[in-house]
């Protein structure tokens, strides 16, 4: 394990929040950045957390991404939200569509949000939390660059691609899944990489196509979908809700556009969201919340998302350990 500097989130957010208004964010788009990644850190997703903001950073300073970007909303269709990012990082285009989403499912039982032309480097739990506590189900899906190859190739295709969903709870957190399609995030490969760690069989080919262990060999290599074909065909559906549905780029198309500065590429997002009170079963929640118990019942199983909770509640008054070198690069970043 690297050298680690202690920070409370106040501080982690103010590192943050600084960096990115000195590489030309503004203040609303370096806010919702911020808390985006500091939801990852206190929820104990490093790979999502601090970790992305060079990748953020390397996006403002070579012009890529406008982070003074504006989002706007259309309403598309009476079932359709959709919001233009402008060319913006996708968590303020994420908050701007969240109201009319809501709004648009109370009405109708079912809505749908696409966003366009933004720019999404985090985790898919953020979103779908937020509408999951407003009381709806949520699905939601973004595609990314190749980094992973359909299932019996070695040529990548596929980003990561993943794929989220949430379901709300009476009392407490709601129910969130939120897993790529690849084996593990490459977020998580490259984090094994820093660490020097080995990865489980089956995350990856290295670049002569032979299976490795090494991350630092997937990284020059191809990822692989989980389950096989199963998860190939996951990240196929991902690439068309998130590209050929609402307009935007596949992740090969992204890949051409993109100018490799390690910043997120431009792209899209598909947010499916449902309000059960709508479907006819008033005593849904009652029946949902059974399940649950019935899932919890059996030895060893606990619930998607629980692990994220149970840091966050540790979180609550303690220090995240950010990486010595991460600490110093952010700090050089920020002119500091
Ligand atoms: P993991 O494999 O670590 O976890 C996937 C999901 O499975 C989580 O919801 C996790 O809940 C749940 N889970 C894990 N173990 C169990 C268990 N024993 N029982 C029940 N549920 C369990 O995640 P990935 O490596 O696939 O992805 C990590 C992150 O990377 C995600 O947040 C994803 O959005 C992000 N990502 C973003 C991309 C992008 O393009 N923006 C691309 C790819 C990934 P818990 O968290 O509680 O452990
Ligand atoms: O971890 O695979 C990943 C990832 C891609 C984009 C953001 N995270």
């Amino acid at each position: 394990m690297s050298e680690s500097v202690e920070m409370s989130l106040a501080e982690a957010y103010d590192l943050s929040l600084g960096c990115l208004l000195a590489n030309g964010c503004d203040g609303e788009n370096a806010r919702a950045v911020t808390e985006t990644m500091i939801a990852a850190e206190r929820d104990g997703a490093a790979s999502h957390g601090l970790f992305r903001l060079p990748g953020y950073v390397a996006a403002l300073r070579s012009g890529k991404v406008d982070g003074g970007a504006a989002p706007t909303v259309n309403r598309l269709a009476p079932g359709v939200v959709q919001v233009d990012g402008h060319g913006g990082f996708a968590p303020l285009a994420l908050e701007r569509g969240r109201a009319p989403l809501v709004e648009a499912t109370r009405e109708q039982g079912i809505a749908a949000l696409s966003l366009i032309r933004i720019h999404h480097f985090a985790a898919l739990w953020v979103e779908i939390e937020a509408l999951c506590e407003a009381g709806l189900a949520a699905l939601a899906c973004t595609a990314y660059m190749p980094a992973m190859a359909p299932a019996g190739g070695r040529e990548a295709l596929y980003g990561t691609n993943p794929m989220a969903f949430g379901w709300p709870r009476r009392n407490g957190p709601p129910v969130v899944f939120d897993q790529a399609s690849a084996a593990m995030a490459r977020g998580e490969v490259m984090i094994a990489a820093r660490e020097g760690h080995e990865l489980p069989p089956g995350v990856g080919l290295n670049p002569d196509g032979q299976a490795t262990t090494d991350p630092n060999e997937v990284l020059k290599g191809v990822m692989l979908p989980f389950g096989g074909y199963k998860g190939s065909s996951i990240a196929m559906m991902v690439e068309l809700l998130a590209a050929g549905l609402v307009g935007e780029r596949f992740s090969f198309e992204a890949a051409q556009h993109d100018n490799k500065d390690g910043g997120p590429p431009r792209g899209g997002e598909f947010i499916l969201a449902l309000d059960p009170a709508r479907f006819g079963d008033a005593g849904w929640m009652d029946h949902c919340e059974g399940f649950f118990e019935k899932m919890l019942s059996i030895e060893g199983v606990r619930l998607p998302g629980s692990r994220r909770h149970a840091n966050r509640d540790k979180m609550a008054a303690g220090a995240i350990k950010l990486p010595a070198q991460l600490h110093e690069k952010i700090q050089e970043l920020a002119g500091k």
